[in-house]
């Protein structure tokens, strides 16, 4: 008998290995390969457009060195983000269902190795659940992150934009992984189309159409009871959506007055625009605003939170302020408000295009000091964090 280290920890984990559960012991006839490849296929459609909507989004938001963001079409942010947050809401039942459908093989043998020399197939088998757990891991806190920012519970103890970005590349990097390994169950899956044989403890229950009918209604719902807040026909039926109608003149405010520090007494006289640029220095009182040429246009503040409303701006053209002071290409504008959002770049396109304005009024009526009094920037195809409020100061640059 040898009773070394090594043949007591091999004994140890051969115990544990007995104790712990077994797939089997989880049956339900609904369970198996017919529905996880389509639950799958669901959610992995919805994963890449979700994906691929929010590079989009986040490449507009923190253009990258060299970048220009196009300023056409007005609608595009409002699309991409609305896109963006719709099919992350409609993953989410799915993942449910597709999670439901595969969990009891997490319990798959060898769960433990069973060995202290790994062999190849071990490794294997150790790196594909490896990839699994970042794939679910990425795939959950990509929702939660995204549902909670939405909610604008901003309970993170992190930069939300930057890390709910970065985790997004781990979910599919781990995803590709996952669809590489899984092809053939996959494919399997898709072609099963008698009934399997069903042992006597699965029978009963939902069958495998009536859980996978289940997600696909249950994503319709996520849907319908978010996308109000950007298409205002249904904001009756999308009850978690009441952001479309809030603020002030017809519009939800993202960011109030009070805590950007911005005190409204006395402000429109106050008020003073700082122009800098290539020839020189103009300061400029809200009725030197309001004596130059008035431009209106219709265009939405689309929040990265996926709400987007429009409303009639109008105001100067930035390109017109800029001509006072030499002129140039892109600028800098910026207000008191020391948060995040208290200032923003205008990249050449938006700086060049004719509806980019420092707007006054707001649907026909002086800004609300929320939505930025006495003068804000618009700009088509912006995402709403760069629609700067308040503003007092711009720099032009050549
Ligand atoms: N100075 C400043 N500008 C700002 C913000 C802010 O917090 N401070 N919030 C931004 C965000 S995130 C959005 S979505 C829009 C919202 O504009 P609204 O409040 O007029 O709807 O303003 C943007 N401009
Ligand atoms: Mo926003």
């Amino acid at each position: 008998m040898t009773g070394g280290p090594a043949d007591r920890l091999q004994a140890a984990l051969e115990a544990l290995d007995a104790r712990l559960p077994r797939p089997e012991q989880f049956p339900h006839r609904a369970r198996g390969r017919w529905l996880t490849a389509r639950a799958g296929t669901a959610l992995g459609v919805c994963f890449v457009v979700c994906f691929v909507t929010g590079v989009w989004s986040h490449v507009l938001q923190h253009p990258p060195y060299g970048f220009v963001p196009p300023s056409r079409p007005w609608w595009g942010y409002a699309l991409t983000q609305g896109v963006h947050v719709t099919t992350g809401m409609a993953s989410i039942p799915l993942l449910v269902v597709k999670l439901w459908s595969v969990a009891p093989r997490f319990w798959r043998r060898p769960l433990l190795p069973s060995s202290l020399r790994p062999t190849r197939s071990a490794l294997r088998h150790g790196i594909e659940r490896v990839s699994v757990l970042v794939l679910v891991a990425s795939a959950v806190f990509e929702l939660v992150t995204g549902v909670l920012n939405v909610a604008q519970a901003y309970v993170f103890p992190f930069f939300f934009p930057a890390v709910h970005f970065a985790v997004a590349w781990l979910a599919v990097g781990s995803m590709v992984l996952h669809l590489a390994v899984q092809w053939p169950a996959i494919r399997g899956g898709w072609r099963l189309r008698e009934a399997r044989r069903l042992t006597d403890q699965a029978r009963g229950g939902l069958t495998r159409r009536g859980v996978l009918g289940l997600g696909l209604v249950g994503s319709a719902a996520a849907v319908l009871t978010t996308v109000g807040d950007k298409i205002p026909v249904l904001s009756q039926i999308s009850v978690f959506s009441q952001r479309s109608q809030r603020g002030p003149q017809g519009l939800p405010v993202n960011g109030l007055a009070v805590w950007a520090g911005i005190d409204g007494a006395g402000l429109a006289e106050r008020w003073r625009l700082q122009l800098v640029g290539p020839a020189g220095q103009v300061v400029l009182d809200l009725a030197a605003l309001q004596g130059m040429t008035q431009v209106t246009v219709r265009l939405p503040i689309a929040c990265v939170e996926g709400w987007s409303v429009a409303a009639d701006w109008t105001g100067v053209r930035l390109a017109d302020l800029a001509g006072l002071v030499g002129g140039g290409t892109r600028a800098v504008v910026s207000s008191p408000d020391p948060g995040l959002y208290g200032r923003s770049e205008v990249g050449p396109a938006a700086f060049a295009d004719p509806d980019t304005l420092i707007a006054l009024q707001l649907n026909g009526e002086p800004l609300a000091l929320d939505h930025g009094f006495p003068a804000r920037l618009i700009a088509p195809h912006r995402p709403g964090a760069l629609q700067t409020k308040w503003l007092d100061r711009i720099e032009v640059v050549r």
